[in-house]
Order: C-alpha cells, then sequence, then structure tokens
C-alpha cells in the first residue's frame, strides 16, 4: 500500500511538472533574431530639464497593447535607475523603476529629480513578460539639471 501511494505520488508530481513546463512555454513569445528597441531621445550624455521627453524606437517589430497577442509584437517598458536587470522569465513588475506602456506609446513625458539618471527600454509581450531573446535597449545615462 505504501508503495503504490509513492508511485502515484511521484507520478503526480511529474505530471504537475511537465504540465507547468508546457503552459509556461505558452506565456513566451519569439523576437526576430534582428529585433532592436532603442532610445531615439534624449541622447545618451544628454542635459536634460527636469520634464522631459523619452521617445521609444523599435525595429523589425510593432507595437502592440498589453493583452494583444501578435507575433512580433510588443509594448514597451522603460527601466529607470535600475541597476539589475529584471528576471527575463517573468512578467515584469510595475513599479518607479519599470513603467509600462500597455497602450502601446511610443513616447512619455517623465520627470526627474536633478543628478544622473540611466534609461532603458525592454519590451514584453501581452504579457509582460520578455521576447525570447529579450529586445533590450542600450542603456543610457542623462544629467537632470537643476532649473
Ligand atoms: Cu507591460
Amino acid at each position: 500500500m505504501i508503495r503504490m501511494s509513492r508511485i502515484s505520488f511521484l507520478f503526480f508530481i511529474v505530471m504537475a511538472m511537465s504540465w507547468n513546463a508546457a503552459s509556461a512555454e505558452g506565456y513566451f513569445s519569439k523576437s526576430p533574431p534582428d529585433a532592436k528597441a532603442y532610445i531615439i531621445s534624449p541622447e545618451d550624455g544628454q542635459i536634460v530639464g527636469k520634464t522631459f521627453t523619452v521617445r521609444f524606437g523599435l525595429s523589425k517589430m510593432g507595437v502592440a497593447p498589453a493583452g494583444v497577442k501578435l507575433p512580433n509584437t510588443g509594448h514597451h517598458h522603460l527601466l529607470i535607475n535600475l541597476e539589475n536587470l529584471p528576471d527575463m522569465e517573468k512578467p515584469l513588475a510595475f513599479n518607479g523603476n519599470v513603467k509600462h506602456f500597455g497602450g502601446g506609446q511610443t513616447e512619455t513625458e517623465i520627470t526627474l529629480s536633478p543628478g544622473k539618471h540611466t534609461l532603458q527600454l525592454l519590451l514584453g509581450n501581452y504579457l509582460h513578460i520578455p521576447h525570447k531573446p529579450p529586445v533590450l535597449s542600450e542603456k543610457i545615462t542623462i544629467i537632470v539639471k537643476d532649473k
């Protein structure tokens, strides 16, 4: 009896694991190998006012709102002063360092405190999960002036 229940328990574990792997696979979206995200403006090293516009660039892919599952599309996320890249296998967090543009926006106006800041773009799929491979821009540094 003990042996039987152990086998069925193991069977259950194996089933649960394979189900998880199969369903997680469905959440990911592939990106074309030459897809690129980039910050059109400001430029790396640029001095900006407290409130400024950030323009998002994307090539070889299209922008679609969050929740819309279309091949080779995604929506932009602006990573602000994020030191370590997020987990590329999970939906991106919503916080002050990770801004979602789930409406399909290609620019935004942000206000930052005076000093140095970094900006980087990361595309997410319809579920806010980075693509495979991730479509990530170069990280730029900007300087916000005092006035
Ligand atoms: Cu998102």
